[in-house]
């Protein structure tokens, strides 16, 4: 079943759940663009199933594979997670799965955005993204949810929702001129109020620094719970993240959110910073769209975890602040389990362990007060 709705999420009274709510499942997709995954994909695809493996300690995962690569996923990843033969470009499946909404009724759909590849033809990362661009409608089919049909180029890891009415994102890729040069930002505030029913949106200027994304808000920061985010901070002044990272600290510290309450900040060590070595460079399908040279900055973050159910899947670098991160997110989340993988090779790819991955949320969903 999948039904195209004509209405709004905010009109039929849906709302975005938070990621600390209650999941049915998490979906992902299996890496093996050779522009984008070095070797055919084999360093990233042993860290996909790393973190699928996590994951699936307390939820149930989803793959997509398409038809060439369905054998390949299915030996690799462990019998209990679920792997459905489902054509994509690559396999960010935050940016192109569904966004769910549920109501207090125990009812949940599904939000299918405009996906351009982060940016289509002035600066995506792809010369092609309508196998991408479908995934997020064949997904509800699946998961059994009609689909809103959402008029905004929007990828999901450009924004973050407490669940009580306050969304986080940043000017530096909603505003930018490869997304939605025709909308105001007026304009697109309304289109993710009626979207999403959220009521208080808080801009940060900019995400992470040289992010692929245009500045996806989750590889910078994260929603702990209403009230509490998460931030990647730097101390160093010399770092080019140091003044995005302090400008990101001055709009939270002084921001107030849907429900009046001002905002504890926890603020997560930046790991590196991290470079592309001469091995990580050799042996990629070369791409007019996405550039991996020796040297070049990784967008690092331990902001780029996934909260399911009860544990927290954050991603390792081999780094000495590894330990400290872990440290942090137990003390932030402190019932939960909180589970590092290292995901050198997902960063490789231009993302992290919350790009790759989208929780379809439980349809009794707490209700928000
Ligand atoms: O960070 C993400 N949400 C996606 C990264 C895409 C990178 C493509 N090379």
């Amino acid at each position: 079943m999948s039904s195209t709705l004509y209405t709004s999420p905010r009109l039929d009274g849906f709302r975005m759940p938070a990621e600390h709510e209650p999941q049915e499942q998490v979906w992902m997709a299996w890496p093996t663009r050779e522009d984008n995954w070095r070797e055919k994909g084999k360093h990233a695809q042993k860290e996909f199933v790393a973190v699928a493996t996590a994951i699936a300690q307390s939820t149930d995962v989803t793959f997509i594979a398409d038809a060439k690569n369905y054998e390949q996923a299915r030996l690799a990843l462990p019998s209990k997670i679920r792997v459905i033969e489902m054509p994509s470009d690559d396999c960010w499946m935050r940016d192109i799965g569904a966004t769910y909404v549920v109501n207090d009724q125990g009812e949940r759909r599904a939000n299918s955005w405009q996906f351009n590849a982060w940016g289509g033809e002035l600066d995506g990362l792809y010369d092609s993204w309508e196998q991408d661009n479908a995934v997020a409608a064949k997904m509800a089919t699946v998961t059994g949810d009609y689909v809103y049909h959402a008029p905004l180029i929007l990828e999901g890891g450009s924004i973050h929702v407490d669940g009580e009415g306050t969304l986080y994102t940043t000017e530096e890729c909603l505003l930018h001129p490869s997304r939605n040069p025709h909308l105001s930002k007026e304009d697109i505030e309304d289109l993710l109020k009626v979207y999403l029913n959220v009521e208080k949106i808080i801009w940060l200027k900019d995400g992470l620094y040289n992010d692929e994304t245009n500045g996806h808000v989750d590889n910078i920061m994260h929603v702990v719970r209403p009230g509490v985010v998460a931030l990647t901070d730097c101390e160093d002044s010399n770092d080019p993240q140091y003044a995005i990272s302090k400008a990101a600290l001055k709009v939270l510290s002084q921001a107030i959110d849907a429900k009046g309450r001002t905002l504890e900040i926890i603020k997560l060590p930046m790991p590196g910073p991290l470079f592309v070595s001469e091995d990580e460079a050799k042996n990629l399908v070369e791409s007019d769209y996405m550039n991996r040279q020796v040297g070049e900055r990784l967008a690092a973050s331990y902001a780029n975890f996934l909260i399911t159910n009860n544990s927290v899947v954050f991603p390792t670098f081999g780094e000495k602040t590894d330990e400290q991160a872990k440290e942090i997110l137990q003390k932030a989340f402190p019932e939960h389990k909180v589970i590092g993988v290292y995901a050198r090779n997902i960063l490789l790819g231009g993302g992290n362990i919350h790009c790759i991955t989208q929780q379809v949320p439980e349809k009794c969903s707490i209700k928000a007060v």
